[in-house]
């Protein structure tokens, strides 16, 4: 049973960031999350971005290897859930937080999921606040929809398919790959919906929970 309070070392977590050109957004990105969150891992999956992203990332790389650079340019299966599966793969860290590098998912609220992380979450979402509907956030509710898929789907009825799939998760990096490991076969690769992947694939008594982030503009460049 998650606790009550808990404070969190930012060394025990990776930051899995999938990019595909976003030179104009991933150096800020980098230098908020270090700014706010020292001794943060960060892991950059690139795709093969020819915009300038590696030369950005290159620049910010330090002796100590909290960044690290992931190039997946001469992958055979390029794709948002292949990257973010191959970068979670390396995570060396007890937790892990998948986020966009475009500034949707705010930097300030990866704070608020990592205490999640710590109090023993093992899947923590961030949710947007202004979809269609509000989330109801207890305990209850959250489990219900983890168990129970077609109530998932009933939730997410009448928003935009891939708005509340968005990558902003993070959780326990052994018990998260477990669940990949085991339903390897329901990961569309080449497609966007990872966080969708893995609520589908969930056991029902996992205890996940969620954070409320207000939406934001794209910091710059375009979605792909
Ligand atoms: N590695 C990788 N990253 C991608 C790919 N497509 C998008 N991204 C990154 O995934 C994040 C979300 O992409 P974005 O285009 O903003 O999606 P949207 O916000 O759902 O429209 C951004 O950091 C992108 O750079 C891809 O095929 N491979
Ligand atoms: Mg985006």
């Amino acid at each position: 049973m998650p606790g009550e309070s808990a404070s969190m070392d930012y060394s025990l977590l990776t930051v899995v960031m999938p990019t595909l050109n976003e030179a104009g957004c991933v150096g800020l990105m980098i230098d908020a999350l270090r700014e706010r969150y020292p001794g943060i891992r960060l892991r950059i999956v690139d795709d093969g971005s020819v915009d300038g992203t590696p030369q950005v990332v290159a620049q910010r790389l330090t002796p100590a290897g909290d960044l690290v650079f992931h190039d997946r340019a001469g992958a055979a299966v390029k794709g948002l859930t292949a990257s973010v599966l191959e970068g979670l793969e390396q995570v060396e860290t007890p937790y892990f937080l998948v986020m966009d590098a475009d500034f949707q998912h705010p930097p300030e609220v990866v704070g608020a999921m990592a205490e999640q992380m710590a109090l023993g979450y093992p899947l923590v979402l961030g949710v947007r606040d202004n979809v269609a509907f509000r989330w109801t956030f207890s305990r209850l509710a959250l489990q219900r929809l983890a168990a129970f898929f077609s109530g998932l789907r009933l939730l997410f009825h009448g928003v935009q398919a891939r708005d509340p799939m968005s990558g902003f998760f993070g959780g326990d990096t052994t018990f998260v790959r477990g669940v990949i490991g085991r339903h390897r076969r329901r990961f569309v690769l080449r497609g966007y919906k990872v966080l969708f992947d893995l609520l589908k694939s969930l056991p029902p008594e996992a205890e996940i929970t969620g954070v409320c982030y207000a939406f934001h503009r794209r910091g710059g460049g375009r979605p792909k």
